[in-house]
């Protein structure tokens, strides 16, 4: 197979767009189809400060990379889940990759901040391991990058991800997640913007991108993960794409341009009525948000100077 641009030897194909790359082509496609979503979708310019959440796994340290490389100001931040060697491992790799770039990581801890960790919260709150540390994230990123000052908060949720998470809703029939289901969402008073740059690339794209780029990313998937149905609902999503190529951006790419403003509409996604989480200042419906909640339940506590960045005006 040979290179789609200049005809030399490929090593990767790439069935969706029915091509071949070489390496130096094959970077710059990944370069140029993040450009294009950061352009499509409005995401930030060069002037702003970029947070990337970075886990020490190929997708993040990707995005880190492909975003230095396009001339962003990108810091990355690591949270550290204290989920066993897992977490020392992902903590590791994202240093090193820190290191060698001479890039900024930012970093906090559950255990060491708050005092719990992701496998004994989620037991001692009754939640899924998922559940419980997909909240503790939200949360501790949205603090992060206010309290830092940031322009937007990065995460790299790929195309497979996106693809896989809109199966799921729409099997479902979740439709008030249908209707924040964004590659972009903008800002709110105590909630940094979010972005997905990765949107247009793929799981496989992005560990070549690592491999050629010599990254060296955790391989092994977050043992938590097992068994949950995202892997199903991606599982399915391959068998479909290997049996026609370019279904899974045609499902999710389909949805943003054909669907999502319909569920928009339907569904009230603005928040109603939030003020500030009497514990940490954080905006929730309620008189103490639900990390601090989880917190307490996981017999940790919340620093008390956290979040007094992030305060909402009392209502
Ligand atoms: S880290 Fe956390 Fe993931 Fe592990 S416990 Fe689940 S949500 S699988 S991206
Ligand atoms: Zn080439
Ligand atoms: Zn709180």
């Amino acid at each position: 197979m040979k290179c789609r641009v200049c005809r030399g030897g490929a090593v990767i194909e790439l069935r969706r767009h029915n091509a071949g790359f070489c390496p130096e082509h094959f970077l710059r496609f990944c370069r140029d189809q993040v450009a294009k979503a950061i352009a499509e979708f409005d995401m930030f310019t060069p002037e702003d400060r970029v947070l990337v959440a970075v886990s020490g796994g190929k997708d993040s340290l990707a995005l880190w990379d492909i975003l230095t490389e396009l001339g962003y100001q990108a810091d990355g931040f690591y949270l550290g889940l204290g989920i066993g060697e897992y977490s020392e491992r992902s903590a590791s790799a994202s240093r090193a990759f820190a290191e060698q770039r001479g890039l900024t990581l930012v970093e906090r801890s559950l255990p060491d901040e708050f005092g719990f960790d992701v496998p004994g919260g989620a037991k001692a709150a009754k939640r899924a391991p998922c559940s419980a540390c997909g909240m503790s994230k939200r949360h501790v990123f949205d603090e992060t990058a206010i309290a830092g000052g940031y322009d937007v908060l990065a995460t790299g949720h790929n195309l497979d991800d996106e693809a896989a998470v809109l199966f799921g809703n729409v099997l479902h029939w979740h439709t008030e997640y249908l209707a924040r289901q964004q590659p972009v969402l903008a800002a709110r008073p105590g909630f940094p913007r979010k972005v997905k740059p990765l949107v247009r690339l793929g799981e496989r794209e992005m560990a070549a991108w690592c491999v050629l780029r010599s990254i060296d990313y955790i391989v092994e998937e977050c043992p938590m993960a097992a068994g949950n149905r995202h892997l199903a609902y991606k599982e399915a999503l391959n068998e479909v794409e290997e049996r026609s190529p370019g279904s899974k951006f045609d499902f999710y790419h389909g949805f943003l341009r054909r669907a999502a403003e319909g569920f928009r509409h339907s569904e009230q996604v603005d928040d109603v009525d939030l003020q500030p989480c009497s514990t940490c200042g954080a905006p929730t419906p309620g008189e103490v948000c639900a990390f601090c909640r989880l917190v307490e339940r996981a017999g940790g506590s919340v620093p008390v100077t956290l979040g007094a960045t992030r305060q909402v005006e009392p209502r």
